[in-house]
Parts: C-alpha cells; sequence; structure tokens
C-alpha cells in the first residue's frame, strides 16, 4: 500500500490580542519557534514498525485546508493529532474521504473521544498505536477497515519499541527531534493530557533501545537536539545514570521535562551538564502552596515538595543547567493575586525561563470532568480552545476578565527584553560564581 502520514503540526492561540503580543515579545517567540518544528513521534513511530512492502510518505499538515491539492494514489491516510487541531483534522479525514482514501486517526484527543472522531474517520485508534497498527495495516489492505481499533487490554511493553523512521524527515526543517525514554508519570496531576492519558502505569524504554534511536539520529544529524519527549523523565535516576554514562562525548544537546526531585541528585546532575542537558522544564504549577493541595489525584506531592522549590532551582542551575519554570494560571485558590506572586517568585528564585499558561480542561482529563459537573465550562466541546492560552473555564476565585488580563499583563512583564536579559545574565554570573568557589579554571 501507499500510506500517506499526516501530523497536524500547527501552533495554535484563539486568542488575537495575546497571539499579536506573543509576536512582539522576545521569550515567546523564541520559544514558539523552538517548539513549532517538531516531527510527530508518533507517526514516526508506526513508520518505524511497517512492514517494507508498504511505501510510507510523511507530509507535515501546519494546517489542514493547506494541503490542497491532496496528495494522490493513496491507499490509507493515517492522521496523528492534538484536541487543537482537531477540526482540521476532521476536515483532512472528509476531503480524502471525498476522493475515496480511508483514514485512520490517533492521538490522545481521540484516545478520550473516539465516538466523535468515527463520524469523521473510517477507523479510529483508541490509545497507543504499536499494539494496533499492523491490525490496521492488514485489514486496510484486505479493504475492511474496522471502525475503532482499542489498544486497552493490551499494555504496550516499550521493550518491543520499534526505532522510529527518523529518515523520513528533511532534517534541515527541523531544530530538535523527540525520543521517548518512559510513558506515564507517577504523580497523577488533575490536569495533565500528556502520556498518561494512554497508559496507566510508568513505563520505561530499556536504556539500549534509546542509545539505539539516539544513534540513528546521529546518523543523519550532525547538530543533534534532543528533545525528550517524556511526561516526568527522571522518575529513576539509576536508569539515567546508565543512559547518559553511554552518552558522554557523542556532542548531543538535550531537553527534557521533569518534577523537581531532580535537584536532590548532584551526581545526576553533573552527568547532566557533562552530556550537553540545555535545559530542563519543570512543572512548578503555582507560586502558592495552597493551590497545590489537591492538584493530583494521590499524595500531594507537589503540596509536600513546595518549601524547597527555590532552593531546587538554584542547585540545578548552580550545575550549568537552566530551568524553565511551569506555571499553570487560574488553579483552584487562585486569586488576581497570582500574577505579581509568579513574578516575584521567579524574580526571587533566579529562575532562567519561564513558562506561563492557562488551566485547560483537555478531554479525557479528571478536571475536565470535573469543570463539567460543576457547570464551569464555558464552552464545552469548542476543543479549539485547548491551546493553553485560551480560557475556557470560569475560575473559582477570579473572574475570566481578570484571569485573561492578569495573564496578558504577566507576560508583557515575564517576557519584556529587559527581564529575559536580567534572568539570563544572573544564570551566567551564578555558574561563574559557582565555578570559582569549586576552584575550576574556565
Ligand atoms: C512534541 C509535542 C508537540 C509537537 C507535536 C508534533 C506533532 N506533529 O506531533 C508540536 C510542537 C507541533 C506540538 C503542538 C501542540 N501541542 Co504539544 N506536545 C508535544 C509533547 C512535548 C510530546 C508529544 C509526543 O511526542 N509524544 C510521544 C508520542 C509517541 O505520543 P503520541 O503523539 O501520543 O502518539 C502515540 C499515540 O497517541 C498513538 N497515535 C498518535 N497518533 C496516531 C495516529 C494513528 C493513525 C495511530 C494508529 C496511532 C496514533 O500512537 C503513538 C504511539 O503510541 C507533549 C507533552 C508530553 N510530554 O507528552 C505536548 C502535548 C501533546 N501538546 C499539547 C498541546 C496543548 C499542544 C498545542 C495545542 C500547543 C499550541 N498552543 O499550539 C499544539 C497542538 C497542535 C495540534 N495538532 O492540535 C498537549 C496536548 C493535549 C491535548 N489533548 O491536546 C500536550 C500533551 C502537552 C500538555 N501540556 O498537555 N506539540
Amino acid at each position: 500500500m501507499n500510506i500517506g502520514l499526516f501530523p497536524m503540526s500547527g501552533i495554535r492561540v484563539c486568542d488575537t490580542e495575546l497571539l499579536r503580543l506573543g509576536l512582539t515579545l522576545p521569550g515567546f517567540v523564541e520559544r514558539s519557534k523552538t517548539i513549532a518544528s517538531l516531527p510527530s513521534l508518533g507517526l514516526l513511530t508506526l513508520a518505524g514498525m511497517t512492514p517494507s512492502r508498504h511505501r510510507v510518505h510523511y507530509v507535515e499538515v501546519p494546517d489542514g485546508r493547506l494541503l490542497d491539492p491532496l496528495p494522490d494514489g493513496l491507499d490509507l491516510a493515517a492522521i496523528s493529532t492534538y484536541s487543537a487541531q482537531i477540526d482540521e483534522a476532521y476536515e483532512l479525514a472528509q476531503r480524502f474521504k471525498a476522493v475515496g482514501v480511508p483514514s485512520v486517526i490517533g492521538g490522545p484527543h481521540v484516545t478520550a473521544l473516539p465516538e466523535e472522531a468515527a463520524e469523521h474517520c473510517d477507523a479510529v485508534a483508541v490509545g497507543e498505536g504499536e499494539p494496533l497498527w499492523l491490525e490496521v495495516l492488514e485489514d486496510a489492505e484486505r479493504g475492511h477497515l474496522r471502525q475503532y481499533y482499542r489498544a486497552d487490554d493490551n499494555e504496550f511493553d516499550l521493550a518491543a519499541a520499534p526505532v522510529p523512521a527518523f529518515e523520513l524527515l528533511d532534517i534541515s526543517k527541523y531544530n530538535r527531534l523527540t525520543v521517548q525514554t518512559s510513558r506515564g508519570c507517577p504523580h497523577h496531576c488533575e490536569f495533565c493530557a500528556s502520556s498518561i492519558v494512554l497508559t496507566h502505569k510508568y513505563k520505561q524504554k530499556p536504556v539500549a533501545k534509546v542509545w539505539e534511536e539516539i544513534d540513528k539520529i546521529l546518523a543523519i544529524w550532525d547538530r543533534p537536539f534532543i528533545e525528550f519527549a517524556d511526561d516526568n523523565s527522571f522518575v529513576n535516576h539509576s536508569y539515567w545514570k546508565e543512559l547518559l554514562t553511554g552518552l558522554r562525548g557523542k556532542g548531543l544537546k538535550w531537553f527534557a521535562e521533569t518534577d523537581i526531585s531532580v535537584a536532590d541528585d548532584p551526581q545526576l546532575l553533573d552527568l547532566m551538564r557533562e552530556t550537553g542537558c540545555a535545559q530542563v522544564l519543570i512543572g512548578l504549577e503555582s507560586p502558592t502552596e495552597t493551590a497545590l493541595r489537591g492538584l493530583e489525584l494521590r499524595g500531594d506531592w507537589k503540596f509536600k515538595k513546595f518549601s524547597h522549590f527555590k532552593e531546587a532551582i538554584r542547585a540545578i542551575q548552580s550545575h550549568g543547567v537552566t530551568v524553565n519554570g511551569c506555571f499553570v494560571l487560574g488553579l483552584d485558590g487562585h486569586t488576581a493575586d497570582v500574577f505579581d506572586q509568579v513574578f516575584t517568585f521567579v524574580k526571587e528564585s533566579g529562575l532562567y525561563e519561564v513558562q506561563v499558561t492557562l488551566m485547560t480542561p483537555f478531554p479525557g482529563t479528571p478536571l475536565y470532568a470535573r469543570l463539567e459537573s460543576e457547570n464551569r465550562l464555558l464552552e464545552p466541546r469548542n476543543w479549539k480552545k485547548c491551546t493553553l492560552f485560551d480560557i475556557n473555564f470560569r475560575p473559582s476565585g477570579m473572574s475570566v476578565k481578570e484571569l485573561h488580563d492578569g495573564f496578558k499583563k504577566l507576560a508583557v512583564e515575564l517576557y519584556g527584553e529587559e527581564f529575559v536579559n536580567l534572568r539570563r545574565s544572573r544564570f551566567k554570573r551564578a555558574v561563574r560564581d559557582q565555578r570559582h568557589s569549586k576552584g575550576v579554571q574556565k
């Protein structure tokens, strides 16, 4: 078969005021440029396990309507998307249907809402793609696609993970490639819509498999920058020590998402720096303790760690690894004071980088179910607003307007040139001082 792989790859914000602002703020622009050019690891992974008798074409779709004319000669269109672009993905599937090409769609959004997706696509992949992809291909080849393919009872063992088909990419179009070492997260935050939606447990890919993926990237790319697309990378420190020891001397630069516990392990931090870790992104979520209580469905881990946040940021950054601290605005427990509280936290903590987003009820999350039952969703099922930058719920501690205006004002303060430069120079100074105090010659 001729198989087209179509990842919906845009960056979306509905709020035009914020969009305009984003175009003029240096910090905002830089981050969106960086993340806007990531390929779809989901589809590349499926391509990596596709039997060689099929031909596979990988075509990014920044906007479904731009794919005009549709590529012809296809026997199957496989579409992958998140919530914000789901309508465009459905429209693309309908256009393929009109020209007689069957479509199969997957990803966390359709995993949460398979019946919605089945109204637009011939087949819906529910959950992780690896356990069901070969069956999809066999059925498509016979011309008998089922409406649903479910991975439910078939928890995928990452020891069997295929190596993603990075060779399908025109590498000059990307500034990072993603590699996954794990799926799931032990913390279960109420709002989380990452791979925790696809898998019930925290599971890791064997170290040797990750090395294999990285070697494949090194074979096609001489300036490799890797983003570890885990929900929470450093849950298992000894795993990472083994992984990173094998990456010494490879000339990588890399980035990962983690919880703050990585700060407790100086040996791991040294290894991270040595192997090219440029930044860790950490979900701090709130500059105040109260909003952290009950944020996780069990454990209250972040609430208990709150008093160590600033000390932990300093510990990580003193190893030369920058921290991008993420805050979710509009959590229950946040009032209109939260914007100043974030600014003060950032100033006092010495954070190098900061990411602010709005609380977002993604489909399939416990947060969505709760807000729906409390009648607090403003436009239920308006998935276009699932951007992390658009408000689609009634906050508990302020009005929608206060959240909107406060967020905008905070973005101006945080991403204005002056504060960005201050954060950078403070980080450089702190690393220099640390080196001097250790007696290391530069
Ligand atoms: C890389 C990334 C991106 C890349 C995506 C590149 C691409 N085209 O796929 C870019 C930068 C483009 C991006 C954009 C956006 N992102 Co983003 N992104 C991520 C990130 C960091 C990693 C995702 C990843 O690679 N996962 C690993 C792969 C293997 O998993 P997967 O894609 O789910 O695929 C598996 C299954 O879902 C399934 N599958 C998927 N597709 C298909 C298709 C078929 C046919 C089949 C059979 C199976 C299948 O099989 C795969 C293997 O098991 C996550 C955060 C995280 N740590 O996970 C956020 C995340 C996915 N992004 C998120 C968001 C909100 C956005 C944006 C809205 C941001 C914005 N304001 O524009 C846009 C969404 C655009 C859209 N299409 O709707 C949310 C999505 C939540 C949701 N339900 O929508 C996440 C979870 C982050 C968060 N804070 O919650 N993102």
